[in-house]
Formats: C-alpha cells, structure tokens, sequence
C-alpha cells in the first residue's frame, strides 16, 4: 500500500515537473517574440535601456500597447537629465507646449471641453459580481476592456510613444510603488517628470521581483490646435485586477497623468488590502515655538485651498495633494507619492501668495495650462493682482473680454482650473524630509471643506472616532471647477476622497476607524472652513487668517492652549487666537470678530447632520452603524444646547475646558 501510495507521488511530481518546463520553454519562446518585435520597433538604443529591465511581464506589457496602439516612434526614458531634457523639447517641438517669454515657462492648452476630470467616464472595471456601491461608477470587466481596446487599436499612429518610469514615494521606502507610464504625449510626459521620482534605476534593481503600477495613455487624434478632437470616446478606466489604467481622447492632467489621480484609485485599493491608507491630503510642517515642527496632514477638496495652505508662508511643504500613510510603533506617518505640484492658479496673488508667486515668477522649469497669454508671451490668470491684459489666447483661442462659446455663455479670462506644473525643488519652504524614506510623524490631521454658512473657521474633534466621522466622513463642500458639472452644489464628499474611492465607501470609513484605534496616541482631527459668510453674505475671514488657524492646532496637538468646548468639539478661545493674530499677521483681532466668526449655528448644523445622514442611508449601503451613533449623539448635545442657549450660541457664553 505505502508503495502505491509512493508511485503515485512520483508520477504526479514528475507531470508537475513536465508541465512547469513545458511552461517555462513556452514563455521563453513567448518572451523571445516579445523581445523581437520590441527590439524591431523601438531601435536598438531604446531596446538596450529596456533590456536592462529583467523583467518579462514589463516587456509584454509594453509590447502589447506598443502592437495595438502602433505609434510612429517609442521613446524608453531612463530618467536621465537627457532623457528628460529630450522629453521637454519633443513636447515644444510637437506644438503640445509653446515656450513663454520667460526662460523655462512653456504653456499647454487643452481642448474647451477637456478642462477638468471627467468623472461621468471614468469607471472602474469589474468583474461579474463585484460591487462596490452607488459612489463608484463602474462598468463590466470584460465589457470595459473590450470596448478600451478597441479604441486603442491604432490610435498612437502618427505620434511618439514615451515608456517612463517612477517611482511612487521615497526611492527604497516601506511607502513606496513603481509604476510604468506609456503615454503618446510630450505634455503628460513632460509634466510626469516634473511631479514624479524617476523610478528606471529601481526597476533595473528589483528586476523579476518588481510590482508595478501599469498606466496607458493617448490622447488619441489632435486637431489643428494640438488638442484632442474626439472628446466623445474620452475614457478613463480603472482595472483593480491588473493594477492598469487606461486613459484616451483626452489631455486634462487629472484625467491623463496616471500617477496622479488614476494611481491614487489604484493606490487607495492596495492600501485597503494591506493594512496602509491613500488619502487625498497635503503633508506639511508647521513650525511652532522653540522651532519645533510638527507634521499635518490636511484633506480639502480639489479648489477649496488645499495646495495655498500647505505652502502658506513661515511653513514647510512635503506634499499639496496625496498622502500614504503607515502605522508605525504606535504613530502614523506619512509620505507623499509625488514631488512637485499640479496646483490651481486661479486667485494667486502677491499679497496673499507670496511664495508661489515669487517662483511662478522665476525662471525656472515651470509648465502653465489653460491660463491666457498675452501679447508679450507673459502669462495671465483671474485674480493676478496686476493690470488685466484686453486680449490674449487662451483654451479657446483668440480671447477678448466678452467673448461667448458656442452655447452662448461668456468666456473667462482663464479657466478657474487652470493649472502650473512645477518641481518642489522650485519652492523656498520645501520640507527636507520630503525623500525621507521612513515618512513623517503626523502630529494633526485637518479637514476642511467649502462651507458658507455652517461650520466655524476651526475646531478640533473630541476624539479619533468623532473626528473621523463629524469631521472626515461628514465633510460636505460645495462643487467646484475641478471636475466637470455644475459649480456650487453641497455635496458630501467624505475625507474629499469620493472621487477616487476605489473601495465601498462603508469599507474606507471602517478601515479608517480602525487605522486609528490602536494607535498610542492617535492624532487630533481638526476641521477648517475658509469660506464661512456672515448674514450678508461676505466673508467672515481674509485669506492669511489660516495662518494663524495652523499655529493655533500645532499648539493643541502639543497640548499647549485650552479650549472652550463646544456641542460639535473644541474651539480656540479668544484670549489665544488674538495673541497669534498679533504673533503671526501683527493684526487685531476684536472680540466681535471672534464672536461672528466662532458662534455655534445651531439650526444649519443641525441641517447639515440631517444631509449627512440622509446620504449615508441612501448613498452608503454598508454604512458603519457607529456612523449613525455619533452623530445623532451630536444632534442630541445640540438640541439640548439650544434649549439653554438658543439657535445662536456665542462662544463668550460657552465654559473653558480645563483640559488642554
Ligand atoms: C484635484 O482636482 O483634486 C487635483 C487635480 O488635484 S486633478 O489631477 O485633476 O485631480
Ligand atoms: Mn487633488
């Protein structure tokens, strides 16, 4: 019997044996046709610097877009200062960008109606069964690729493919994902180098062992402009499956620079899977007294002052728009994915800006998109504090004031999504932890939101789990130019992530609960609202005053200043916040403004819960039950204060806390 049994071993070891050699002399034989056509298409000095790269399913990978979108010419860039270089001027060259009068300033327009992310057609891919709830557009696995591939089949004729490689995060980093960029664009390109670290050495040095992130771009036919013409095939899709993202028929830098917000979908997947979180968040350092620096991180939706807080002056800046973020003995800590900024001109200005003025005004490496150039080959945005130019070109060509598109409405002067593109590296308050590999250690974490009639300016959360959910998964902003559709609509848009949610969004507020709660010392959570009106409509603060918000929550984190508490958390008390206005803006700071800008609304809060529950029983199927608790538990403190102090509770009547 134990003979039998013996054979029997040996002949299924022997078959298996067969079968992985069979298998290992197919894919020889497959990775030599591979290896061939590539050699024949990209020329030798190409195929030498992928040859490099031991890794077959790279090779495939880019042998197979490169047969079926059958582009002209492929450039493989290792990253080299003349690689990159070669990038810049192919983009000039190509008419994708045109140089400005100042040295190193180019411009790109994209198409009238390519100005933002188009969230209608991006879609993750799915297969049968999978489904990831009423936020999340998707479409058919099978159906999805089908249709990609077959608009892909051919588009790259004509044009240049460029094969680029980074590296997501801090080279040699626990945080850190290769990714592989195939894109027929100079611009992508071109801007990918300006916002990513170069990632060709590292792929050469994990070699088989690599995981990779895959993204596939073309911005299909152009017209006469260099802007893609058939905008109705533009496609954005997401397969979770296969780490890939394939984008076409559109230039928009959201919609095309895979490493941004299409590696973000992937990214904030992979993190749920491993224990790690994604977050739409700014890193930055703010310096508190005794030079201390303490990290924060800060989730706003896109146009709600994201990338002007995190560069405000007399801070330091690691990051304007994506965080990784690990448990790590008992801390979280952060890196950012990116390495320079993709940031929204509209509104910058001397006086309010000076940092990124001052380098949007050197003569440095700088990409501008859809702003209006003038006469003199200078460049132009609204709320530039300068004399407005009459005429220019912008994204619809030959501007003059009054100008009207083809359904009648009146043309800005410059897209309010208009865009520059530039290397950290360019900006004065750059954080020299920025590369470190082991991440910052965050000490706060902000949320702010576009909100004109409801929330105080700034308020800390009482704990992780009500931070998280009145503050993080409540936040509701109004929409803006950043994705296409109407402007100035509430909606709830949870950490600012439900754009790029790429998990339920029961499952990401879940994940996020528990990230927190078994850390040591778990963060404070703060909210800021910037655009708090008063009854007649104006603005209760200037734009400096988050100053002074920042030093105020660097202070609490340190448990530095009290606090007077408040049914919905914890806010500053007068006394402080006038010492840091004359401290930080040598300004007064009256009692009475305190009063407008910090009394407890209670009736549009109390609404404002009502909206938040309402979408998270309709839009959130798997809502966490905890979710519900915590904030009816914040109604009921409401309604009983209202009882004692009516709908509008002025901070001067509220008691200190002791605690600090
Ligand atoms: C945003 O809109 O949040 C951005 C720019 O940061 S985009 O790349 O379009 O997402
Ligand atoms: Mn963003």
């Amino acid at each position: 019997m134990l003979f039998i049994l013996f054979g029997l071993l040996i002949i299924v070891m022997k078959a298996e044996e067969g079968t992985r050699s069979r298998r290992g002399k197919r894919w020889k034989m497959e990775d030599k046709r591979t290896m061939d056509m590539l050699k024949a298409r990209l020329g030798d000095e190409n195929y030498r610097k992928l040859s490099r790269i031991d890794n077959q399913e790279l090779h495939q990978f880019i042998a197979r877009y490169v047969e079926l979108c059958n582009p002209d010419k492929v450039f493989v860039s290792t990253g080299s200062p003349e690689d990159v270089y070669y990038i810049r001027q192919e983009a000039i060259r190509a008419g994708e960008e045109k140089e400005l009068a100042m040295e190193g300033h180019t411009v790109h327009f994209d198409g009238y109606y390519d100005q933002a992310r188009d969230k209608k057609n991006t879609k993750f891919l799915l297969p049968a069964g999978v489904d990831l709830g009423a936020n999340i557009n998707a479409v058919d696995r099978e159906e999805g690729l089908k249709e990609i591939h077959d608009t892909m089949r051919g588009i790259m004729q004509g044009h240049q493919l460029y094969v680029l490689f980074f590296c997501l995060g801090p080279l040699n980093s626990q945080f850190s994902i290769p990714a592989v960029q195939l894109t027929d664009s100079g611009y992508v390109a071109h801007s990918e180098d300006l916002l990513y670290r170069q990632g060709y050495e590292e792929f050469v040095r994990l070699g088989k062992s690599v995981r990779f992130f895959k993204f596939v771009h073309s911005a299909g036919a152009l017209d006469e402009e260099m802007t893609s013409k058939n905008i109705d095939k533009r496609r954005v899709y997401i397969d979770l499956e296969d780490e890939t993202v394939y984008s076409v028929n559109t230039q928009y830098g959201g919609n095309t620079i895979g490493l941004k917000k299409l590696a973000m979908r992937l990214a904030i997947n992979k993190g749920s899977k491993e224990g790690w979180r994604t977050e739409h968040m700014f890193i930055m350092g703010v310096h508190g007294p005794s030079k201390r620096v303490t990290y924060f991180t800060g989730a706003f939706p896109s146009l709600c002052g994201k990338t002007s807080t995190s560069m405000l002056l007399g801070e330091t800046i690691i990051g304007d728009d994506i965080a990784y973020l690990r448990k790590r003995d008992g801390v979280i800590r952060a890196v950012n994915p990116e390495k320079g900024i993709f940031g929204i001109i509209h509104g910058i200005n001397s006086e309010d800006d000076p940092l990124i003025w001052k380098t949007l005004h050197s003569p440095d490496e700088i990409i501008f998109s859809n702003i209006l150039v003038t006469e003199e080959k200078g460049v132009y945005w609204i709320g530039k504090n300068e004399a407005q130019p009459t005429k220019g070109i912008h994204h619809s060509g030959e501007w003059t004031p009054g100008k009207r598109d083809a359904e009648g409405n009146e043309i800005s002067l410059s897209h309010p999504n208009a865009r520059f593109t530039l290397d950290m590296r360019l900006i004065e308050n750059l954080d020299p932890e920025l590369d470190n590999p082991e991440g910052v250690v965050i000490g706060g974490i902000i949320y702010g939101g576009r909100d004109s009639d409801t929330k105080v300016p700034v308020e800390e959360s009482f704990d992780w789990v009500h931070g998280v959910i009145t503050m993080g998964a409540a936040l509701e902003s109004e929409t803006t130019a950043a994705a296409l559709g109407k402007e100035g609509v509430q909606k709830i848009n949870p950490m600012s992530n439900l754009d790029f949610l790429s998990i339920p969004t029961g499952k990401y507020i879940e994940d996020y609960l528990n990230f927190g709660a078994k850390l040591r010392n778990p963060p404070p959570i703060f909210s800021v609202n910037y655009f708090l009106r008063d009854s007649e409509g104006n603005l209760t603060n200037d734009k400096t005053d988050k100053r002074v918000w920042l030093k105020w929550m660097e202070l609490r984190s340190h448990h530095e200043v009290e606090a007077i508490t408040t049914p919905t958390g914890h806010i500053p008390k007068h006394e402080d916040l006038k010492r840091l206005f004359r401290e930080v803006l040598d300004k007064e700071y009256p009692n009475k403004d305190y009063v407008k800008q910090f009394t407890v609304r209670v009736a549009e809060t109390l609404a404002k819960i009502e909206r938040v529950m309402e979408f998270y029983k309709t839009k959130v199927l798997d809502t966490p039950k905890i979710v519900f608790e915590v904030l009816e538990e914040q109604k009921q403190r409401l309604i009983l204060a209202r009882e004692n102090y009516g709908d509008y509770i002025s901070p001067n009547k509220l008691s200190f806390t002791k605690k600090v």
